[in-house]
């Protein structure tokens, strides 16, 4: 563990003197987050239909048009009242978090207790002391009636994307890149 943080130090002060933006995909556990890596990336991230299927945080390089650059990692998710020994035991996962410029909150739109969820996640992100800007991504519109999935969106402020089917890819980046690049030129709007 020791080992891991003194890595993950380093790459954070790579990261930092390169001032690339670090976007983290944070959300609900099953909500689809690394499925969302792996459309945004087209990588091969571990995808399950289970409880905590990513148990370590996964990054990957992003392009966006005009050469800019940002890292996408991919979180545990999480729950409400998350344990604490659940807590100790995601903190490497946690602590990635740390660098982050813009969360991706991934939503499970078409779960019927979705905004339930969503407080939930804000809760825990708020205990590990996250303040980072955030992007709601309501996903998984694949799964419901049409237009309900961007009627939810539009209503949260937030984009209407199908990680699965590769829907709404191009309005999530371009919302992306506004928040983290807010003066459309120059330096990224780094939260430090
Ligand atoms: N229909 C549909 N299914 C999706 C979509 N995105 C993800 N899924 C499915 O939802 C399940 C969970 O997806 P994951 O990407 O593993 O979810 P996760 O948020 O990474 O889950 P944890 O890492 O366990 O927190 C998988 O069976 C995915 O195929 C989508 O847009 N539409
Ligand atoms: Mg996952």
């Amino acid at each position: 563990m020791k080992k891991l943080a003194a890595q993950r130090e380093n790459r954070r002060q790579r990261r930092g003197r390169r001032a690339v933006p670090v976007l983290s995909i944070v959300g609900y556990t099953n909500a689809g987050k690394s499925t969302l890596l792996r459309a945004l990336t087209r990588t091969e991230v571990h995808v399950a239909d289970q409880m905590f299927a990513t148990l370590d945080p996964t990054s990957r390089r992003l392009r966006f048009p005009r050469e800019r650059e940002v890292i996408v990692t991919d979180t545990v998710g999480f729950i409400r009242d998350l344990p604490a020994d659940l807590v100790t035991a995601f903190r490497a996962t946690l602590e990635e978090l740390a660098d982050a410029s813009l969360l991706l909150h991934v939503v499970d739109a078409a779960t019927p207790d979705c905004e339930r969820r969503i407080e939930a996640v804000r809760r825990v992100l708020h205990d590990i002391g996250m303040e980072a800007q955030e992007l709601l991504v309501f996903n998984q519109i694949d799964r419901m009636a049409d237009g309900e999935g961007d009627a939810m969106a539009r209503l949260h402020g937030g984009v209407a994307v199908s990680a699965l089917r590769r829907t709404g890819l191009r309005e999530l980046l371009a919302r992306a890149e506004g928040m983290l690049w807010a003066d459309g030129e120059g330096a990224p709007n780094h939260r430090r």
